[in-house]
């Protein structure tokens, strides 16, 4: 399992690495997915269940923790293609990082590189990573609140899925008044109720995923 570890980036400017590194993956026909999340909402569960179910799209991600290297091996025993990245205590990736994670991978062999970002609803919003496509998850265990609570995150991605959805019975957890919520606050967001467990809403999910990566490839 390669480990790398990262400290934070010293450029002067995230929003200026974080275009090259949209610009250099878009040379390769990579689209980069930023998977954000509160720890323990469901990403790697998640990916693990995309890599089973999308077998013609080549996934590769690369998992970004404080610490361990769990998360990748989990990955890389799926036979995708995983790195660990450490982040030096940081409670997120910036987009230096996440190019210097992405020149330890093979990009030749990859489709769709999904960044798994650290776990946290606050911190890794704030910064642009270079990822063309940004993603959350909310669990159902965590409330329909959560966009009143961390706006800026729910603002700034393209995707929201709500997992867990087996769990609904168990809580209190409105589907439409999150997702209401969400649009009040990011009018363009798709909201994606589903659960890695059971399989339902997976398939919608799936799809809009394979539509971005079609339009990221076509675009000029
Ligand atoms: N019931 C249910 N449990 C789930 C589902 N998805 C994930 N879990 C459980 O939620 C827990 C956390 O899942 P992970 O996939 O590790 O979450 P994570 O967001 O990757 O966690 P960190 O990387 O630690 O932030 C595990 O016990 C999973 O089995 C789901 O769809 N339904
Ligand atoms: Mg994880």
């Amino acid at each position: 399992m390669k480990v790398i570890e990262l400290k934070a980036s010293v450029t002067a400017s995230n929003d200026r690495d974080a275009d090259e590194l949209r610009r250099e993956m878009r040379e390769k026909g990579v689209l980069l997915v930023n998977l954000m999340s509160a720890p323990g909402a469901g990403k790697t569960t998640l990916l693990s269940r995309l890599i089973r179910d999308m077998d013609g799209t080549r996934i590769a991600v690369m998992e970004a923790d404080i610490e361990s290297a769990v998360d990748a091996e989990h990955i890389e025993a799926l036979g995708a293609q995983a790195i660990q990245v450490h982040t030096d205590g940081m409670c997120h990736m910036d987009a230096g990082m996440t190019a210097r994670a992405w020149h330890a991978m093979d990009p030749d062999a990859i489709d769709l590189a999904v960044l798994e970002n650290v776990g946290n609803l606050i911190c890794p919003a704030e910064y642009d990573t270079g990822a063309g496509c940004n993603i959350m998850i909310l669990s159902v265990p965590e409330g329909d609140d959560k966009p009143l609570k961390y706006p800026l995150m729910f603002s700034r991605c393209d995707a929201l899925v709500i997992s867990k959805l087996d769990a609904l019975p168990y809580f209190g957890f409105d589907v439409e008044t999150c997702a209401a919520r969400a649009r009040k606050l990011n009018p363009e967001i798709r909201v994606f109720p589903l659960s890695a467990r059971t399989g339902e809403g997976m398939a919608e999910f799936e799809a809009w995923l394979l539509d971005r990566l079609d339009a990221w490839r076509r675009r000029p």
